[in-house]
């Protein structure tokens, strides 16, 4: 007898350990993919005619002269998005009206023929420089549409110009982390003295693919954005809210059938819920500025968007799985203006001190199921490291099931975190938090659509010793990486 258990043992026991990994379900992201979704939030600066002109969009006629700023600090500037939380920017290095902050071969105009450093001036290697030294990402913008250039409309200004651009900007400034492609395309300009209407074939002019395969090879690292992805989405609004119910996966449409989508050519309703169903993993960006516009303008230096408003953009974008990109304009001196950089500063102390303490720490956890028993590899207390793809997993057939955690004593929140482990793909459809109060359960909270970051905030504190999860959808076994509890702090 004695001698059979031994075996019987060893083999149940190594049964329950060589249970593999729940399989990966639906698309996946790329290692570009899992670092942007990690950076959460990110500036989008806008500097360049438009400021001195207070335009939001320049006919590409402005002198070059105009551009002058004399107390330029790419510091202060990423220094200020810093403080706000944010870990990267994305320079705006030419918009619409085709005028390049960098001193590029493919045009004339550009820094090198303004006053700025005596024609010295190239304001990326100064983003480059200040990203460099704050441990900031650094990403680029350039405007497929210019309304400065002569060839704009034809083909040679992709292949020569838009695309040289492009090799110009991954080849001289270091890594960059997104490369963002705008949707606006087309219209009246000045076109090298033309001035006329210009439209182009949004679905086919660029010819996406091979304008793609350019960061691929120079910059594998980066993702690209776009309405059409290919690796994140617009949301679809510049409000920078995606939907209540936002999906990592996405299939962009044409609004014209039969045709292929593009940059400006896309249902771009789509884009704020995405789709459970999606072909590829594609989750969405949600870009709004600090002000009402993307550039600066005097009139609206009090119309800075507040600590309150930015944290609730925050929930409703970073909070649905979403990252944010928050519009900054530096003024004409080059400077962020003081009432940018104290909203940034006051919303990037309540982010640090509302996550810095996660209540749900060293409290005793339930879970209905766990994956082959296996509590190491795949027990709920992964949900509680500071691992973001360490995590809880359940048995193949178990999809909705339950964990209870005991929090020893009463604690007050009124945020919640969710995160699943997305390498193994966007599992979970909705999940239910309920908290023992009065002596049973009560629920406080219902989410859709888990992924990479789910934060719910409740509409007041909640005190309780005792919190439940109950996932009551998932498409296969959960792979849940993440649960907290926060209590928002006020500043
Ligand atoms: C839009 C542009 O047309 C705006 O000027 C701005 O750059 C915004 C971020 O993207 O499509």
């Amino acid at each position: 007898m004695k001698k059979l258990f031994l075996p019987a043992f060893l083999l149940i026991g190594s049964l329950a350990f060589s249970q593999p990994a729940p399989k990966p379900y639906g698309p996946l992201p790329t290692k570009g993919q899992l670092n942007w979704q990690e950076t959460e939030m990110y500036c989008l600066i806008h500097f360049g005619p438009d400021t001195y002109t207070d335009k939001e969009w320049g006919f590409g006629d402005e002198d070059p002269q105009i551009v002058n700023p004399t107390q330029f600090s790419a510091l202060q500037i990423v220094g200020a998005a810093k403080a706000g939380g944010f870990k990267g920017i994305v320079v705006v290095a030419k918009h619409h009206d085709g005028f390049c902050l960098w001193p590029t071969k493919t045009t004339e105009h550009n820094i090198s023929k303004s006053p700025y450093k005596n024609g010295k001036g190239d304001i990326l290697q100064e983003y480059r420089d200040a990203c460099n030294k704050l441990g900031m990402q650094m990403g680029v913008y350039c405007s497929p549409w210019d309304r400065n250039s002569a060839l704009y409309g034809k083909p040679e200004y992709v292949t020569e110009v838009y695309r040289k651009q492009l090799e110009e900007l991954y080849t001289h400034y270091g890594p960059i982390f997104i490369s963002w492609f705008d949707g606006a395309n087309g219209g009246d300009g000045y076109y090298g003295g033309a001035r006329e209407v210009r439209k182009i074939d949004r679905s086919t002019y660029y010819g996406w693919k091979d304008t793609w395969a350019i960061p691929r090879r120079m910059q594998p690292g980066a993702v690209l954005f776009g309405d059409v992805g290919p690796d994140v989405r617009w949301v679809g609004n510049e409000g920078g809210h995606a939907g209540v119910t936002s999906w990592a996966t996405y299939t962009p449409h044409a609004p014209d059938e039969g045709k292929e989508p593009g940059n400006g050519y896309t249902k771009d309703s789509e884009g704020v819920e995405g789709h459970r169903d999606g072909k590829y993993w594609m989750p969405a960006e949600c870009d709004v500025a600090l002000r009402p516009g993307w550039f600066y303008h005097k009139d609206q230096d009090e119309k800075v968007k507040s600590p309150d408003t930015l944290l609730s953009l925050y929930y409703q974008s970073v909070g649905r799985g979403a990252c944010l990109d928050l519009g900054l304009s530096p003024d004409r001196r080059g400077l962020l203006f003081e009432n940018d950089v104290n909203s940034l500063k006051q919303f990037g102390q309540i982010i640090k001190q509302t996550f810095a303490v996660n209540l749900a720490k060293g409290a005793t956890l339930k879970a209905s199921n766990t994956r082959g028993n296996n509590k190491v590899k795949f027990g709920a207390a992964n949900l509680l490291d500071n691992d973001r793809y360490s995590y809880w997993a359940t048995d193949d057939k178990v999809l909705t099931p339950e964990l209870t955690l005991d929090l020893h004593k009463n604690k007050t929140f009124n945020v919640i975190r969710l995160r699943e482990n997305i390498k193994l793909g966007q599992r979970i459809d909705a999940v239910a938090v309920d908290a023992w109060q009065n002596g049973k359960w009560e629920q406080i909270a219902t989410a859709t659509s888990i992924g990479g970051n789910r934060l719910i905030r409740l509409p007041a504190d909640v005190t309780a010793s005792k919190v439940r999860l109950r996932i009551t959808k998932a498409a296969v076994c959960i792979a849940l990486s993440d649960f907290g509890l926060y209590k928002e702090a006020k500043i």
